[in-house]
């Protein structure tokens, strides 16, 4: 149940749907895994039960529909300029609606509080559930969950900060903001029936290391400690803290940094703390923070991204760093205590496509994962056998994975590699080209 193939109805791939399903290539790779002691089958149920969030702002460049117009600033920025783009709240849900047939699995959808679907103009100090009923709505209606993120950037209130800000009117405005957008997270929760994750995110930060670093944390502190101190219905929202290093703007420094939310949620139990993968140093990795924060925190947020240079929202690639990501959550036996959400926006190409191609690879890296033989590496290793080990992890980089990928994505009723462009290309022609 619950294939994508019943949500949104064939989605025209172009091949054969039981091409690689009926067909001796997939029966030839799941036995060469099966040698290995990987059950595909107990792989592909595991894959295709494990919600991804899709983050709604790859389709319109973070820009949101506040009846004011999205300008988007807090160290952030969406470059490029590809014909096409979302404009409204229609073209945006078209464009999802897109987007998840071409994404396998089971998808949540994680919108940003300036996306609200209301004609007049609300206050970001104003929102209510009311004003994203309409998002509610369509999730019901496509099965699908929904995240949510307080927006405190892309403000006038936030040009000098929000949370940690000296000023105490702009404090409280986004106290206000963040209070009520965990209500609305709330009201989410309980008319999808999961739980939804609301993610805080702040640009606060200064573009050289300031005389005082400690007054704008104890601030940010201070302000969160405000937040949630309102208890909240814990099986229908939780939140999430996200730390960055630096943006632009704020190279120097930035109050909500790692160590800073990383004291947060230890002190504050039940608050998820969220890892960006473009948010730490060039050659730090949060593959190699998972297993470590597990120990101490029941559950992480991942915003599963790419860092390039100065930038770290690019194009989710099936790249080392991804799949040592997902490797990490599955080695740890912790699929149910690592949500995963995407994190990038690119303008420069066809904004579908890009959503679509970093939602697979993210994937893809995740099934990787479960196609890996841990068990007989785990004997490998605990037998001082590491060439074993290595030959094999080796080895695994050219096992018929894309066979049994092919598979997963007609289980669900999505187009598989090689047929997807055809779709994009047509939609793009069809929909996108055609708004002016
Ligand atoms: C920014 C953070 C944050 C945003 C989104 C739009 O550096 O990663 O998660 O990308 O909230
Ligand atoms: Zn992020």
């Amino acid at each position: 149940m619950g294939y994508k193939a019943m949500k949104h109805g064939a989605a025209g791939t172009g091949g054969k749907p039981d091409k690689i399903s009926g067909g001796q290539a997939y029966e030839w790779a799941r036995e060469l895994y099966a040698e290995q002691g990987v059950d595909v089958e107990a792989a592909l149920e595991t894959l295709g039960r494990t919600p991804l969030s899709v983050h709604c702002w790859q389709g319109d460049d973070v820009l949101g529909f506040e009846t004011s117009g999205g300008k988007l600033t807090g160290g952030i920025q969406a470059t490029g300029n590809f014909p096409g783009r979302a404009r409204t709240v229609a073209e945006l849900r078209a464009d999802l609606e897109k987007a998840l047939s071409l994404i396998p699995g089971s998808s949540k959808v994680n919108l940003h509080a300036n996306y609200l679907d209301w004609d007049e103009p609300v206050g970001r100090d104003a929102l209510e559930p009311r004003h994203f009923e309409s998002w509610a709505d369509w999730a019901v209606e496509r099965g699908v969950g929904l995240d949510f993120n307080t927006t405190f950037f892309s403000h006038p209130m936030g040009e000098n900060g929000s949370l940690s800000s000296a000023d105490q009117a702009v404090r409280e405005f986004w106290i206000e903001h963040g209070k009520r957008c965990r209500r609305i997270a709330e009201y989410f929760g309980g008319r999808t029936n999961q739980i939804c994750v609301c993610n805080h995110w702040t640009h606060d930060g200064a573009k050289e290391i300031p005389i005082d670093p400690l007054a704008p944390r104890l601030r940010l502190k201070a302000s969160y400690d405000e937040i949630f101190g309102e208890k909240l219905d814990s099986t229908k929202m939780v939140d999430a803290v996200e730390s960055k290093l630096f943006g632009i703007g704020s190279e120097a420094y930035v109050p909500g940094s790692h160590e800073f939310y990383m004291g947060y949620v230890l002190s504050n139990p039940g608050i998820l703390l969220t890892l960006d993968a473009g948010h730490f140093h060039p050659t730090e990795v949060i593959s190699a923070k998972i297993s470590a924060l597990l120990c101490f925190l029941p559950k992480l947020l991942l915003h599963v991204s790419r860092p390039v240079r100065w930038d770290s929202d690019h194009v989710v690639l099936l790249d080392d760093e991804t799949r040592q990501i997902m490797l990490e959550v599955v080695r740890c036996g912790a699929l149910d205590r690592v949500m995963i959400a995407l994190d990038y926006f690119d303008a420069s190409i066809n904004r579908v496509g890009a959503w679509v191609c970093g939602a697979r690879n993210t994937r893809k890296a995740l099934l990787a994962a479960l196609l890996e033989p841990t068990d007989m590496l785990r004997e490998m290793e605990a037998a001082g056998d590491g060439a074993g080990v290595l030959i094999s992890r080796q080895e695994s980089l050219t096992m018929p994975m894309g066979i049994i990928w092919d598979r997963f994505c007609e289980m669900h009723g999505a187009p598989p590699d090689r047929a997807w462009l055809r779709d994009l290309r047509s939609y793009e022609r069809a929909v996108q080209f055609k708004r002016k």
